[in-house]
């Protein structure tokens, strides 16, 4: 049976009856945004030079500690999931790589995959390792952890592991390997503080020294969860002297749920580039803990802050500045395919905001200690309804104007569904 994809006569079709609505609006935006100075055409080519990778566990349903309620057409290998990366790519047209989770996504043909992966417009970004679960057959288990273990032997088998990741992620074509570990505790005085860090490092060395040439290892942190007590990289600052102590290839990655409500994200993305240590993004909101909810659906002006920084960032030209962007998040009841689009499109609505701030005056507001007129000087560009131009980004590079009715009416889910049977086995997703 062949699979069904989406063509660009479905997109064309959707777009048909949206055009003349879009012109309009198209228009209006342009000529405010013409009348403030902006050149449309150069925005759009920025807005449309931005991509960001689809993390390859995030097309399955996920779950919380409470269940999993699986959706209708759910894909099964990793084969399957490049499919629906594709369908995402297709339509919101900022998505050409594809985050892969080892050993989620362990397989017997990597040539294969990639050439699956290529002919379907799609390449491979960093690559992520996975010591925080046990898995089947698995000798020495990760339940009092992985890299930072008091015992050597599971120690070892956690680097082995990572080493083994990067092996998979040269054949891919990857550049960099992330590590987040669960290591930690759950109550005070289960594990020494210090010792567990120096086990990190030493075990983070031993994965360092097995990078190839070209690579990078990222350090994601997270405060809490499932350790309750302590974690071994709780923050950016322990994230920040692990990468110093390893080396110029030991980066900072920022995973926008993993910090405390209200901890100012944008500024420790301020600090991690102005130190040439920001690895990259892993997108997602939250409005309690790592909740990992569509980028943009619950802290939008946070998600365009942290943008205002990168968008400064790029422009200063500062040194060691060339972070990977990367979705992570869990669908507990949206389908995968429309949120990781929404996801795509709420994060070129930020970067697109943040193209509209006027740096020059904002500096000279700065610098005039004119708190108001700074603060709307950045407001006036977060205001601003961008929706047309990031409509008009995606049609140009062939996509829809509106992907996720594009999607629904393409019956995409449907034929999956009839096209996937499901295995009782198959547990997509993260949990
Ligand atoms: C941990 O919460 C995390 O953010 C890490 O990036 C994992 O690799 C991912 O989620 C999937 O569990
Ligand atoms: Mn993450």
């Amino acid at each position: 049976m062949s699979e069904f994809t989406i063509d660009s006569t479905m997109i064309d079709e959707g777009n048909r009856p949206l055009l003349d609505d879009h012109r309009a609006e198209f228009d209006a935006l342009g000529s405010i945004l013409a009348r403030r100075g902006h050149d449309i055409d150069r925005l759009i080519e920025r807005i449309a030079a931005f991509t960001v990778a689809v993390p390859s566990w995030g097309v399955g349903t996920g779950g919380t500690r409470f269940g999993r309620f699986p959706g209708p057409g759910e894909p099964r290998s990793i084969f399957e999931k490049i499919d629906d990366c594709a369908a995402i790519q297709s339509l919101v047209r900022s998505t050409p790589t594809v985050s892969p989770h080892i050993p989620w996504d362990r397989c017997d043909d990597y040539p294969g995959l990639v050439e699956h992966a290529r002919a379907r417009g799609l390449s491979f970004d960093a690559v992520n390792s996975n010591t925080f679960q046990d898995q089947p057959g698995q000798e020495l288990s990760y339940k009092f952890g992985s890299l930072c273990h008091s015992d050597p032997a599971t120690r070892k088998q956690a680097i082995e592991h990572n080493i083994e990741c990067i092996g998979i992620g040269r054949k891919l074509g990857s550049k960099a390997l992330t590590v987040w570990i669960a290591d930690g505790s759950n109550f005070p005085g289960q594990q020494d503080l210090t010792g567990a860090f120096d086990r990190y490092l030493a075990s983070m060395q031993e994965i360092y020294a097995a990078l190839p040439d070209g690579w990078q290892v990222f350090l994601e942190h997270k405060f809490y969860e499932p350790a309750f007590y302590s974690t071994v990289i709780a923050d950016w600052g322990s994230s920040f002297m692990a990468a110093s102590e390893l080396g110029p290839k030991a980066k900072c990655l920022v995973d926008l749920g993993h910090h405390a409500a209200n901890v100012n994200i944008e500024q420790i993305v301020a600090r991690l580039v102005r130190f040439g240590k920001l690895a990259g993004f892993h997108f997602n909101d939250s409005k309690y803990g790592d909740d990992d909810l569509d980028a943009g659906s619950i802290n939008p002006f946070q998600l365009f802050l942290v943008f205002h920084e990168l968008v400064l960032a790029g422009e200063r030209r500062a040194d060691g500045f060339e972070p990977a962007y990367m979705i992570d998040q869990s669908h507990n009841v949206t389908d995968p395919v429309e949120s990781l689009m929404d996801s795509a499109m709420a994060i070129q609505r930020a970067h697109a905001q943040a193209l509209l701030v006027d740096r020059h005056q904002l500096g000279a507001a700065q610098d005039a200690n004119d708190t108001i007129g700074a603060r709307d000087i950045l407001m006036r560009a977060f205001r601003c309804d961008v929706s047309p131009l990031i409509a008009e980004a995606r049609l140009r590079s062939g996509g829809a104007l509106d992907p996720i009715r594009t999607f629904r009416a393409t019956g995409y889910r449907q034929k999956k569904d009839a096209e996937r049977p499901q295995q009782a086995s198959f547990g997509g997703g993260i949990v």
